[in-house]
Order: structure tokens, then C-alpha cells, then sequence
């Protein structure tokens, strides 16, 4: 089951996520607007590990934001714990940066884990984003019941 989201009009609010985050009821607003937008669990066709296939398992953030957010040592964790700490990005405002699991160079767009083995589980797994503080930005579960296809 997915979390309960909430939706807000975010361009109305993005100017007064600037000034003050009492506002705003939930720490993804709190943070600056940055969500975790999708992922994308199940890696199209047979899951080889191959490098390809790896990176085509993936979560999508999005800034929702007017301005830009540094994730410099943000935390993108799995619920076994498998961590990725953000190297000294911004996501700039409105824009979307995708996390990838296998290797290749990181751009503005796509970065990389590295790694050789999956990390979001297929059947089921919760994705956490936290600060390098450790507070928690946002959250996505699924279940086999939600499609990759999903938005988060
Ligand atoms: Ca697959
Ligand atoms: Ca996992």
C-alpha cells in the first residue's frame, strides 16, 4: 500500500515555503519541496543484473519548489538500509534528478549508485529520503499490486 500523499497547490506555496516552514504541514515541504516523484522498481525485462538493467531500476525526485535545494549528504535508503549519500548536487526548482542503481558518470540528471545488485525489491519496499540531518523528507512504499508505471 502507498502512503497517503498529500497534494497541495505548490505554486501557490512555493513563495511561502521561502519564508517559513510552519506553514506547511509535511517535512517534504518543509525541505524545500523535494519529493520523491517515481520509481521505477522493476527493471524492464528479466532482471540479469547486467549494468543495463541495473540502471534501468531507478528513483525519480522532482523539486517542486521555486528555488534550488542542495541534497549535498542527503540520504536515499531502501528498507534493508541500503544507502546512497548525495554528493554535492542542487536539484534546481521544478527540476527532476534520477538516482539509478547499477554504475556510469553522474550528470545533472542521472546519478549513480554503483552498484551490482538491486536495491528497490520488486515485490515490496519503502524508499526514504532523509537530510543529512537524518530528518525524513519523504517516503514511497509499494507492494506487487503497484506497477513500476506508478507515479509515487
Ligand atoms: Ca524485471
Ligand atoms: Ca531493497
Amino acid at each position: 500500500m502507498r502512503l497517503a500523499r498529500t497534494r497541495v497547490a505548490l505554486p501557490a506555496l512555493a513563495g511561502a515555503a521561502l519564508l517559513t516552514g510552519t506553514l506547511l504541514s509535511s517535512p517534504a515541504e518543509a525541505a524545500g519541496g523535494v519529493r520523491i516523484h517515481h520509481v521505477w522498481f522493476d527493471s524492464p525485462g528479466s532482471d540479469n543484473r547486467s549494468n543495463k538493467s541495473l540502471n534501468a531500476e531507478w528513483v525519480q525526485l522532482r523539486n517542486t519548489s521555486g528555488s534550488a535545494v542542495s541534497l549535498k549528504g542527503w540520504v536515499l535508503k531502501d528498507a534493508s538500509h541500503h544507502k546512497y549519500v548525495f554528493p554535492n548536487v542542487k536539484i534546481g526548482a521544478g527540476k527532476y534528478l534520477k538516482v539509478r542503481t547499477g554504475s556510469g558518470a553522474d550528470t545533472a540528471s542521472d546519478k549513480y549508485q554503483d552498484r551490482r545488485a538491486y536495491v528497490w525489491n520488486n515485490d515490496k519496499d519503502t524508499a526514504t529520503l532523509t537530510k543529512a540531518s537524518g530528518s525524513k523528507v519523504d517516503t514511497c512504499s509499494w507492494t506487487t499490486r503497484d506497477p513500476s508505471d506508478t507515479y509515487c
